[in-house]
């Protein structure tokens, strides 16, 4: 008897375990994606402020990749929207120095930058 139990709880142990490692698998397979893009548009003007941005963002919470476009100065942004948010980033672009969409770029951070890079200059690429 004692032996038939025994075997009853290690069958009833197994298919408890089977089944937690099945819907474990099932919801990492369901689970979507985390990543989203966005596009923001700067007022960067050459290749040292692509670089400053990309750099800078790259090290931000929450950012997996971007590009900035210096034809249009629009940012790409691909970010995991469980670590930040559009708001977030264009914080942390107004920190670096620059407007990013409707946020205007932190005024200290904005005139630390080289001459060239400000808003006022000229427009340029390098
Ligand atoms: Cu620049």
């Amino acid at each position: 008897m004692a032996t038939y139990r025994t075997k009853t709880m290690k069958k009833t142990i197994s298919i408890l375990a089977i089944i937690l490692i099945i819907s474990t698998l099932v919801s990492l397979a369901v689970e979507p994606p985390k990543t989203a893009e966005l596009k923001i548009k700067t007022s960067a003007k050459c290749g040292m402020c692509k670089k400053r941005i990309e750099r800078d963002l790259g090290v931000s919470k929450g950012i997996v990749n971007s590009n900035l476009n210096l034809d249009d100065k629009v940012v790409t942004i691909t970010y995991n929207t469980k670590k930040t948010s559009p708001a977030k980033i264009k914080e942390v672009i107004s920190k670096i120095g620059y407007d990013a969409d409707e946020v205007v770029a932190n005024q200290k951070s904005h005139d630390a930058l080289p001459g060239c890079c400000q808003k006022s200059a000229a427009a340029h690429k390098d």
